[in-house]
């Protein structure tokens, strides 16, 4: 059989530059997924000062955020944070849907990986559990993902 070459991204945040961008609505949550990707940072080997992290209002507003952080060219990856509890919004499928989409295209406009680091949810519980440190942090995890796609993106 032939030889192939595999890639695999490399989770090191050692030389990398990282974008942040977190939605201030439901802050409570938001500002744990947050706490997640700055220790992941840190815990990956990133220096302080080449982490950036932008607030914006809510959902709906990160992708034009990350559109331009990403079309800089000053990073290797985008991480989007928010929160979107469908009990407490009546136009969830809108905020949360028109978030996910902008931050696709984003993805695809710019080639710069922009990872989905936004819960969507029914409750506050299913929030909180998804946000907690113990039980797995939403916010680390993208991190982890951003660092990832860095990698593969380095490689390809
Ligand atoms: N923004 C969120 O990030 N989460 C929500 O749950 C939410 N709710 O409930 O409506 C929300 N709304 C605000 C929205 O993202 C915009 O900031 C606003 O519509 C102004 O464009």
């Amino acid at each position: 059989m032939d030889s192939h070459r595999i890639v695999e991204g490399e989770i090191t945040a050692r030389g990398r530059k990282v974008a942040i961008v977190a939605a201030r609505f439901n802050d409570f949550i938001v500002s744990s997924l947050l706490k997640g990707a700055t220790t992941a940072w840190l815990e990956r080997g990133g220096a302080p000062g080449d982490l950036l992290v932008a607030r914006v209002p809510g959902a709906f507003e990160l992708p034009v955020v990350a559109r331009k952080l990403a079309a800089s060219g000053r990073y290797d990856a985008v991480v989007a944070l928010g929160c979107v509890i469908r009990g407490d919004t009546p136009h969830f499928d809108y905020v949360a849907g028109e978030c996910a989409r902008g931050l696709q295209l984003v993805n695809l406009e710019t080639g710069v990986p922009v990872v989905f680091g936004v819960l969507t949810v029914e409750t506050v519980e299913q929030a909180l559990e998804r946000a907690a440190t113990t039980a797995g942090n939403k916010g680390g995890e993208s991190m982890d993902t951003a660092l990832e796609m860095a990698s593969v993106m380095a490689q390809i």
